[in-house]
């Protein structure tokens, strides 16, 4: 019999990806049938994603992935479209880095104090998250008209489908879920004007969710019917239920794209204020579990320093600056990877060194002395969020796992090993698509178990890199003192 293949449709910041996996006789074997990039569009003074774009990517990778048991869509969180009542999307979506943000979250504060948000939703601040953005567009003719919203892993899946829904560990990115109850808080809804009308019926991962319209089957050659499935539709919840970790194994995990979640998972989420001021975040994520996990910049930093470079006409090799950078002096200079400062896109560089100049620390001479300045404060970022993981929910871990495409970056895996003093295993960088792959497997019978069966099977068949710290931990000690403060819950 032909193995069971599943298509995972994942769509990072920087790239999408059609990703089909089959399943026969407990191996599980991964084809990249489609990728292609992710670019937003500045149009006026307001950045968008480009999504028509991205669905022509999905139909395409679609078409390239051929017959398959079923369908699931992840992608980046907080972000959504907005319907007219005749299902029609009302302009383009706004990208989560776009300006519209700036300022709102100290008026959400004046209704709303971030001790009782926080109380109520368990979420890290970030100025973008959705409840922001949608501070930000009330009064808009645009909101006014809408009937509906739908986060950008349901508003694909909509139209795939014609069905519309709301999945539950991407609506927890919202921050109008009660992360203790899997519902909606009625209480910051209210108090901030947000109707939750507009949100369809919340469903969770494993659930169904319709199948292929036959406009969709006739575009991608595609024989129905094919069933979409519900999955971990935020993209880290997938990548967190793609995290290769032995049974029983007590981990920590940094899913490394653009940006960098860190953390741990849990049953039941921390609420505490000390928890709110550490800026941890409780998402949901697949089984019911939470996701206790800091945002940290990630190499959204790396990437704008290589978009930087390139305008300049300086070209970049990015093996060849990750060759500089891993014999470049070690922590020479580190800035705070947490920082709001480096969210918005453009002038990367200088605005490393102007952090460096800030905190007294010498700028970076060249471009693979930034790398390496790049990759020693995520290392740093990566050891702290690990470190309060364990503080603040009372957990230890024995290990660090690096799921993502940080996991190629091995001087990064190296690094982070070194600063958190812990013992990194890496890969798989298609965590997401993986964790995507096998919560529609279950769903369809194909295999069966627990979050930790899922992880063990991949334990088993994944390609895994093992980094062992090295025993120096008084220079990442000193480093970290050299940007102390100014870290706490920036909208306190
Ligand atoms: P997202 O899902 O947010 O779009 P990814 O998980 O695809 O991001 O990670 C993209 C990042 O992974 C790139 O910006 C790059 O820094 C890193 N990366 C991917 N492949 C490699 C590689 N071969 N070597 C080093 N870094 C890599
Ligand atoms: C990663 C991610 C992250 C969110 C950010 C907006 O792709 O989903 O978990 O915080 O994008």
């Amino acid at each position: 019999a032909s193995p069971a293949a599943f298509a995972a449709v994942d769509l990072g910041a920087s790239s999408g990806r059609v990703i089909v996996g089959r399943l026969a006789a407990g191996a599980l074997d991964l084809e990249e049938v489609h990728r292609f990039p992710n670019r937003p569009v500045r149009v006026g003074r307001t950045l968008h994603w480009d999504m028509l774009g991205l669905y022509r990517g999905v139909l395409d990778g679609l078409r390239a992935a051929g017959p398959v048991t079923s369908v699931g869509i992840d992608t980046w969180a907080v972000d959504y479209g907005l319907l007219d009542a005749s299902g029609a999307l009302l302009g383009n979506p706004v990208h989560y880095r776009d300006a519209r943000t700036e300022g709102v979250a100290a008026k959400v504060a004046a209704i709303l104090p971030p001790e009782r948000l926080y109380a109520a939703t368990g979420l890290q601040y970030l100025p973008f998250n959705t409840v922001y953005q949608l501070a930000a567009a009330q009064g808009t003719p645009q909101l006014t008209a809408a009937r509906r919203l739908l986060l950008i892993p349901d508003l694909v899946s909509y139209w795939l489908t014609g069905v519309a829904g709301t999945e539950l560990t991407n609506a927890s990115t919202t921050q109008l879920i009660d992360p203790r109850t899997g519902d909606w808080s009625v209480t910051v809804a209210d108090a901030l004007g947000i109707d939750l009308s507009l949100f369809p019926p919340l469903r969770r991962p494993g659930d169904p969710a319709g199948e292929l319209l036959p406009e969709v089957l006739a575009e991608t050659g595609l024989t129905g019917p094919v069933p979409v499935t519900a999955v971990g539709s935020h993209d880290t919840a997938s990548a967190v239920a793609g995290v290769p970790a032995r049974t029983g194994s007590r981990f920590a995990y940094i899913c490394t794209g653009t940006w960098s979640l860190a953390g741990i998972e849990l049953d039941t989420p921390v609420l505490t204020e000390e928890s709110r001021r550490a800026n941890f975040t409780n998402e949901l994520g697949v089984d019911g579990t939470v996701r206790f996990l800091r945002n940290i910049m990630g190499l959204w930093i790396l990437q704008e320093c290589l978009r930087d470079w390139e305008a300049e006409g300086l070209g970049h090799d990015l093996d060849r600056l990750l060759r500089g950078a891993a014999v470049a002096v070690p922590l020479r200079s580190v800035v705070d990877a947490g920082d709001s400062a480096f969210i918005a896109p453009g002038g990367m560089p200088g605005r490393i060194a102007e952090a460096c100049r800030r905190t007294g620390q010498p700028v970076p001479r060249d471009a693979a002395e930034t790398v390496r300045c790049v990759l020693d404060s995520l290392a740093l970022a990566h050891r702290s969020a690990v470190e309060d993981a364990q503080r603040l929910s009372g957990r230890e871990v024995d290990v660090v796992h690096i799921v993502g495409g940080g996991a190629h970056n091995e001087l990064l895996c190296r690094l982070t090993a070194d600063a958190c003093g812990l013992p990194v295993v890496a890969g798989p960088a298609e965590a997401a698509a993986l964790g995507n792959v096998l919560v529609q497997a279950r769903a369809a019978g194909a295999v069966s178990g627990s979050l930790s069966d899922i992880r063990s099977l991949l334990h088993r068949t994944q390609p895994l890199r093992q980094y062992e710290p090295s025993d120096d931990r008084n220079s990442w000690d000193l480093a970290a003192a050299r940007i102390a403060g100014g870290k706490e819950a920036t909208c306190a």
